[in-house]
């Protein structure tokens, strides 16, 4: 399977995040995509390419144009204040607040364009987020050009960026981008599969009323973990998309059987909807020593995921999301890899 990587991800390094009253240091970091690629070089998984830079167009497709101007600008405005730390959000549009007037001040635009205070823009952030979604469109290209799977090693990562705020240290959403890139190739229908620990909220919420894109999530319970305001089961779309969206959210210390008949739940729809092409948001925090994430998975289990989502028989592409056991992080996701390959 060809591998797509960028080293320009090195250039997105936060410096903290903010987390139960401190800035904490970021669990999302550079050595991630380092253990990663080692892994599938180890493991001679296939070819590593470089992305083909995409431009600002395929991103216009999911995301607002001013969205995309604040984050080109961010840093240049934060630095122009004289700060020399990472830019990060302290105020927000919440309920009962003006959401129809983006500020002027870059204060104000951090909070207008966020759903939380875990998103650093650093001088490069900008730089890395478009190597990242291009790393996720240049996959799609393979998969429209013939190839089974591809796998985006995107990093930041996107699932919880969506069409107007960024979270989650997510910027751009790269799945998103990616599924309506293989949309715009003329693919009638496409079908994410979010397997990340997380919510996949930006990728829900971009989708949310269309019927083309069905979106499958498998997720900690929002009542008791983050992104907290969506993720729901009874979140199934709206106007044309209703039907077209399904949360699957799990309690803490959920095992690999439990998950995994989840995960056979998400298949079975996604095969029933008549998907033709697949995009995966490959998280591992579902890992049990991911240190910021509650689900129980072994290593052997990623083996087993894989296979089950190359029984779809569909073209697949997976685009990198969370995970946080760095030591782990490479094995888990060669193990997915290999469990399709296999499978
Ligand atoms: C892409 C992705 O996986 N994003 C996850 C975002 C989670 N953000 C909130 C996590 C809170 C961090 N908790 C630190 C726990 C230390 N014990
Ligand atoms: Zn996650």
């Amino acid at each position: 399977m060809l591998t797509i990587h960028s080293d320009a991800h090195r250039l997105h390094h936060g410096a903290g995040e903010f987390y139960r009253g401190r800035i904490v240091p970021c669990f999302e970091m550079p050595a991630r995509v380092e253990q990663i690629l080692a892994s599938v070089t180890a493991r001679a998984l296939g070819p590593v390419v470089a992305p083909k830079p995409h431009g600002r167009g395929p991103l216009e497709r999911v995301h607002a144009s001013d969205y995309l101007d604040f984050l080109a600008g961010a840093w240049d405005e934060w630095s122009a204040l004289g700060e020399t730390g990472d830019a990060l959000p302290y105020a927000w549009p919440a309920r009962d607040l003006r959401q129809d007037r983006p500020p002027a001040h870059i204060d104000g635009k951090l909070g207008f364009y966020s759903i939380d205070a875990a998103v650093p823009i650093t001088a490069g952030t900008w730089a890395a987020v478009q190597a990242s979604a291009d790393c996720a469109l240049t996959g799609a290209s393979a998969v429209l050009g013939g190839q089974r799977a591809a796998f985006a090693l995107c990093r930041p990562p996107g699932h919880h960026a969506g069409p107007r705020a960024m979270g989650g240290f997510c910027y751009l959403n790269n799945a998103a981008i990616a599924a309506q890139a293989l949309r715009d190739a003329g693919v009638g229908k496409v079908a994410v599969l979010d397997v990340d620990y997380h919510h996949g909220n930006g990728t829900q919420a971009i989708f949310y009323d269309r019927a083309d894109v069905f979106f499958a999530s498998i997720h900690g319970d929002p009542a008791v973990e983050y992104p907290f305001f969506a993720g729901f089961a009874d979140e199934t779309g709206s106007g044309d998309g209703q039907g077209c969206n399904l949360n699957l959210p799990l309690p803490w210390g959920t095992r690999a059987d439990a998950w995994l008949v989840a995960l056979d739940t998400a298949c079975a729809a996604i095969a029933a909807f008549g998907a033709q092409a697949l995009v995966v948001s490959l998280g591992v925090d579902t890992f049990e020593e991911d240190p910021i994430s509650h689900f129980k998975l072994a290593s052997p289990d990623f083996t087993r995921i894989g296979a089950r989502v190359a029984g779809l028989g569909l073209p697949t592409l997976f685009v990198m999301e969370g995970g946080y056991a760095v030591g782990d992080i490479g094995t888990n996701v060669a193990n997915v890899l290999e469990g399709f390959a296999r499978g």
